[in-house]
């Protein structure tokens, strides 16, 4: 951990680089399995499962069967974590339905839109150490909501041809309609172009390594819409000397845990607040098992002591954090100013891991300084908005004399002619 006491804003840029991410050699790798996934389907999907995963599977479906079994295996303490979970995701996302709004610009011309549903979406959970999911509730929950018909989830079997039991406990209580045991290149590749067993989808969501990252890209060219760019993930806190360190500090490294890639961002009053939370910081991580991961990641992390309050704000403006947990006395100020984050996390009983689980807010969010164009997944993100329009007579009077004249200043004879036509109708009555 590298600390800077008041570094001129030009230094800033380089002080908060993000480590280098570039997808862009892996992709003639991923291309070609994505090719032959396109050629030979299912074939190929056997093929690099049994390479990559280590399993040759009879099926890559996940039936009733082993939906059961994961019933079971899970035990009743984290079922209701996962319902409660489930609950507040569900009615946070639910109250960004919007209705139907009809427009009369001018009298005669009604414009409206509508949201519908994507039909059919791919949702991607990686496997590994650590599976994710609650990253399964954080999309299929509002794509359920949204209204999509087919929610499908591809999720990597380990080396018995199983998925974690969490992950389709998770998938069964947020509305899945399909699992398959698919994982990295293979999963995406199948969901974007559809196999003998996968159905293609319209759009696909989710994290996952820099192979799925570089296959999303490549196949959102296209064949499929994806959910967002993806990096590996970050947090940054700010704190002065009213923040309890040992919270702060356990802040940091609840993103730092999440492996060596991760960013970790301290912004502080104060050199002697900075020193406080770091002494927490070395003495929480030495116990904690992901120990080496949360390291690594720290090795890498910045802590920048600002005097000046206005800076530290425009400090968290150019970063851009996923996250930003504001942990100071007054966080309510500083929270009106924030104009580039994915989600932000107000006072020091408000944890990032709140927003990650429980509190209703979605965890899947823009990285990499995406947040200054990106929001985060939300309903919107499983909708698409349909206008509709509707003329009469009196309206087109109305307007049709200014469409004319645009449309032949743009020399578009066709475009002139349909309202003309219809204009010398009108003028018969
Ligand atoms: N912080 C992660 C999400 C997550 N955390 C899942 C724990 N489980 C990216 O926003
Ligand atoms: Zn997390």
């Amino acid at each position: 951990m590298k600390t800077y006491v008041n570094p001129d804003k030009k230094s800033w840029a380089e002080l908060l680089k993000r480590p280098l991410f570039d997808v862009s050699e892996l992709y003639e790798k991923v291309q070609n399995i994505l090719n032959e996934i396109r050629k030979n389907g299912d074939e190929t999907l056997r093929f690099y499962t049994e390479k990559f995963d280590g399993v040759a599977l009879e099926s890559m479906v996940v039936d009733k069967a082993e939906m059961q079994e994961a019933e079971s295996l899970v035990n009743n303490d984290l079922k209701e974590a996962i319902h409660l979970a489930a609950k507040n995701i569900e009615t946070f996302h639910s109250a960004q339905k919007t209705g139907i709004k009809k427009v009369e610009t001018i009298p005669g011309v009604t414009c409206w839109q509508k949201a519908v549903a994507i039909e059919k979406v791919g949702l991607y959970i990686p496997g590994g150490t650590a599976p994710l999911f609650s990253t399964v509730l954080m999309l299929a929950i509002p794509a359920q909501i949204a209204g999509c018909k087919e929610i499908v989830l591809c999720s990597p079997p380990n080396k018995e041809g199983k998925i974690h039991p969490a992950i389709l406990y998770a998938a069964k209580v947020a509305g899945v309609t399909q699992i398959y045991k698919l994982g990295g290149v293979q999963a995406i590749g199948a969901m974007a172009y559809g196999t003998q067993s996968v159905p293609k989808v319209d759009k696909i969501f989710g994290p996952g390594n820099q192979y799925v990252m570089a296959a999303k890209q490549l196949v959102s060219m296209n064949d499929v819409s994806i959910d967002m760019p993806a990096g590996p993930s970050e947090v940054l806190v700010v704190a002065d000397e009213t923040s309890n360190p040992a919270f702060v500090a356990s802040d940091l490294l609840s993103q730092a845990e999440h492996g060596a890639d991760s960013q970790v961002v301290l912004v502080a009053d104060s050199r002697e607040t900075i020193e406080k939370i770091k002494a927490e910081v070395e003495a929480q991580v030495a116990v904690l098992p992901r120990k080496e991961l949360a390291e690594k990641a720290l090795s890498h992390s910045v802590l920048i002591a600002l005097d000046d309050p206005q800076q530290r704000i425009a400090l968290i403006n150019e970063y851009a954090p996923e996250h930003l947990i504001i942990s100071t006395k007054n966080y309510r100020d500083i929270s009106e100013q924030v104009i580039n984050a994915g989600s932000v996390f107000l006072g020091e009983f408000t944890p990032e891991s709140a927003g990650d689980y429980a509190s209703g807010t979605n965890h899947t969010l823009p990285t990499n300084g995406w947040a200054r164009a990106y929001s985060g997944v939300n309903l919107d993100s499983f909708l698409k908005k349909i206008t509709f329009q509707e003329i009469t007579r009196k309206g087109l009077k109305k307007i049709g004399p200014a469409i004319e004249l645009m449309a032949e200043a743009e020399q578009l004879e066709a475009h002139k002619n349909a309202v003309t036509l219809r204009l010398r109708e009108i003028e018969k009555d």
